[in-house]
């Protein structure tokens, strides 16, 4: 008998967790235009990932989406405030498959914007999921860090869910885990999203799902292609 995809558990899993919070699930098409993707969220013309070499382009103004980011863009272009939404989905990047990478690969995003959220909602939320998802001694740790999206931002990580903090291989002795990415949402993309920037204010974060089903699951290497060329190897079923 066949069982979910163990992404599809995770993001199942997860959705709960965000939705017992009082957050919404929201989806959006894969296939974006670049406004959505990029200009809407202040990744201006310049912008790194804009590059042919990062980015899937299936013509000059269309590609497939990098991150969700544009479904809430949308939200935003659409629904009133107060909103509290969460994205997971497919995204693609231009990459080589290893071990830990693919150019196919899920996201789970998450968006609030309402009057008064500040810094602190954007901790206590975190640190709910986290402990949610890995157990009460699991804790988040904030570290300054950049995107045009968002400011102040963060990357956010998680105590090591294979040692709790001790130190170990999968935390490379650090007893942390860098999970998540997350910030107060930077006024411009508020505005550019049709959103009065002088009265609301939002928190959002986006979570890599490959790493953390990879951790969940012990799998340590998602590569079909090594997969298939072990099995060869060692005598198995070529794929
Ligand atoms: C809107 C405004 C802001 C979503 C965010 C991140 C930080 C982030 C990475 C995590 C691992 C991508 O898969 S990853 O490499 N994401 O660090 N994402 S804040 O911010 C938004 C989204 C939508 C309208």
């Amino acid at each position: 008998l066949g069982v979910k995809h163990p992404i599809t558990q995770t993001i199942d899993e997860m959705s709960k967790i965000f939705m017992n919070m009082g957050f919404e699930i929201v989806e959006g098409p894969e296939v974006e235009t670049v406004f959505m993707n990029f200009d809407a969220l202040n990744a201006g013309p310049n912008h790194p990932s804009r590059d042919l070499t990062d980015t899937f382009y299936i013509t000059d103004n269309t590609i497939l989406r990098t991150q969700t980011s544009p479904v809430q863009a949308r939200t935003l272009l659409t629904k009133e405030p107060p909103m509290k939404v969460i994205s997971p989905g497919r995204v693609y990047r231009c990459d080589t498959p290893d071990a830990t990478h693919s150019p196919v690969f899920h996201q789970m995003e998450g968006l609030v914007i309402d009057e008064d959220v500040t810094m602190a909602d954007l901790k206590g939320t975190l640190d709910t999921f986290a402990k949610a998802l890995y157990g009460e001694d699991v804790t988040t740790r904030f570290r300054p860090s950049f995107f045009p999206f968002t400011g102040p931002s963060a990357e956010v990580d998680l105590t090591c869910v294979n040692c709790h903090g001790k130190g170990c291989r999968v935390c490379k002795g650090t007893g942390w885990i860098e999970v998540l990415g997350a910030g107060m949402v930077n006024p411009k993309v508020l505005d550019m999203c049709g959103i009065d920037s002088k009265k609301y204010r939002g928190f959002a974060f986006g979570v890599g799902l490959e790493r953390i089903v990879m951790l969940r699951y012990g799998i340590t290497d998602m590569c079909v292609s090594c997969l298939s060329s072990a099995k060869t190897k060692s005598g198995g079923i070529k794929q």
